[in-house]
C-alpha cells in the first residue's frame, strides 16, 4: 500500500479532502418499473415510474439537477479540492446481452459505482441491468487514475439472467419468518459500492438489494488482509446503499438515522453517536428512489467541514451544536435522482494515513 502521495488515496470519509469525482445528470434516463427497481421505490414513485420508464428524465429535472451539481463542484473548488467530472455515454441507447436489453440510467451517483480503498479503487459490479454498463462514463477518468499509479480492481459483473432476481421477492413482506429478504439471490457476485462505508482499516457493509453475501465475500478476499470488512445489519427493510443509515465523520463519531439504527454493532461502543434529528419533508420534490434520510448523505471536507443540504436546518443546527462546521448547499432538487451530496461524489484523493480507529 502506498503513502498519500500516490495519485489515488482515500481510507475514510473525513481525511482532508483534495480530489473528488462529482457527478452528472446528463441524458439520464428513467428506469423501467422493473422488479429491482420496485424493491426499493417507495409507493408514491409508482405513477412516475410507469410515465417515464425507459424515457429521459423530464428536462427541466435534469436543468436543475444540473445547476445543483455544477454549484456543488463550484463550492468544492473554492474550498480548494480537485473536482473532476464525469463523460456521459448514452444512456438511451438500447443494449443487450445473450439474455436482456435494457437502456442506461445516469452518471449522477459515481459513490454507487466505484470506492477507494487506500491507493486502490474498486469497480463494483452493479445489480440493475440499467446500471451494467455505467461505469464506462468514467472510463476517461480511471484511465488517468491508473496511468497516474493508482491501483483499479475491477469486480466480475453478473450476467444478471434468469435466476439473479427472485421472482418471488415481495416488497410489502420483506421480512418472512424472521428473516430479511432481497430482491438479488446469491446466483452471482453483486454489489453496488455505496452499500460500504470507509473507517480506515475496518470497512462496515450491508446486505442489500444490490450487495449479495456474495458481492462482500468477493471484496473481502480482494482487499487484502490491512481491511477487516464487518457484515453489519440495521432496520432498513428495504436496504440499498448504507450512506443514509450510518456515516462516520471524524474519528470516534458517528452519525446515525435512529429509525433504522436502534443498535450499532458493539465495535462502535467507545465512539459518541451522534443521532441525525428527523429530515425535512419536502412535498414538492418527490423522492422517488429514496428515503427521507438523504438529510444525513453529507460529504466531509475535514473533520470538521460538511456539506449538507440548505433546507435540512435541523441538521445543521444539530452539527453546529456537536462542534461542526457545515456548508449548507442548494442540492434539493437532486434528490428526486435518488441521493444528495455523498451518493453525487467520490472522494479520488484525501491526505492521511491507513490507520485503525476501534
Ligand atoms: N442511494 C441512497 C438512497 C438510500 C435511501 O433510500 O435512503
Amino acid at each position: 500500500m502506498k503513502n498519500s502521495l500516490s495519485s489515488v488515496w482515500s481510507c475514510n470519509e473525513w481525511d482532508p479532502l483534495e480530489e473528488v469525482i462529482v457527478g452528472s445528470v446528463e441524458g439520464a434516463m428513467v428506469p423501467e418499473f422493473d422488479e429491482a427497481v420496485r424493491a426499493i421505490t417507495p409507493d408514491h414513485a409508482e405513477p412516475f415510474f410507469r410515465e417515464y420508464g425507459g424515457k429521459p428524465f423530464p428536462e427541466e429535472m435534469i436543468e436543475k439537477g444540473t445547476q445543483e451539481l455544477d454549484g456543488l463542484a463550484k463550492v468544492l473548488t473554492d474550498l480548494g479540492v480537485k473536482v473532476r467530472r464525469p463523460d456521459p455515454i448514452p444512456f438511451s441507447v438500447e443494449y443487450q446481452t445473450p439474455w436482456w436489453k435494457s437502456r442506461g440510467l445516469y452518471a449522477a451517483m459515481p459513490r454507487d459505482v466505484f470506492m477507494v480503498f487506500g491507493d486502490t479503487i474498486i469497480e463494483a459490479p452493479m445489480a440493475w441491468r440499467t446500471r451494467y454498463f455505467e461505469h464506462l462514463a468514467y472510463r476517461p477518468l480511471m484511465n488517468e487514475y491508473f496511468e497516474k499509479g493508482g491501483r483499479w480492481l475491477v469486480a466480475p459483473k453478473s450476467a444478471m439472467a434468469e435466476g439473479f432476481y427472485d421472482v418471488s421477492y415481495n416488497p410489502d413482506e420483506p421480512i418472512v419468518n424472521g428473516e430479511k429478504r432481497f430482491v438479488i439471490t446469491e446466483n452471482d457476485i453483486a454489489f453496488d459500492a455505496a452499500d460500504f462505508i470507509r473507517c480506515g482499516k475496518d470497512v462496515f457493509v450491508q446486505k442489500s438489494n444490490v450487495t449479495n453475501e456474495k458481492g462482500i465475500e468477493w471484496v473481502r478476499r480482494h482487499v487484502g488482509p490491512e481491511f477487516t470488512i464487518h457484515e453489519v445489519e440495521f432496520d432498513d427493510a428495504h436496504p440499498m446503499h448504507i450512506d443514509t443509515t450510518i456515516v462516520p465523520l471524524a474519528p470516534g463519531k458517528i452519525l446515525v438515522n435512529p429509525e433504522w439504527v436502534k443498535k450499532l454493532p458493539s465495535i462502535f461502543d467507545s465512539w459518541e453517536v451522534l443521532v441525525a434529528p428527523p429530515p425535512t419533508k419536502s412535498e414538492d420534490k418527490a423522492l422517488y428512489f429514496s428515503s427521507d434520510w438523504l438529510t444525513i448523505n453529507t460529504l466531509s471536507i475535514d473533520e470538521k467541514r460538511i456539506i449538507v443540504e440548505e433546507q435540512e436546518q435541523p441538521l445543521i443546527d444539530a452539527l453546529t451544536k456537536w462542534g461542526f462546521e457545515p456548508i449548507p448547499i442548494p442540492f434539493r432538487n437532486f434528490y428526486p435522482f435518488g441521493g444528495s451530496v455523498h451518493c453525487a461524489t467520490l472522494d479520488i484523493r484525501r491526505k492521511g494515513t491507513l490507520e485503525s480507529y476501534f
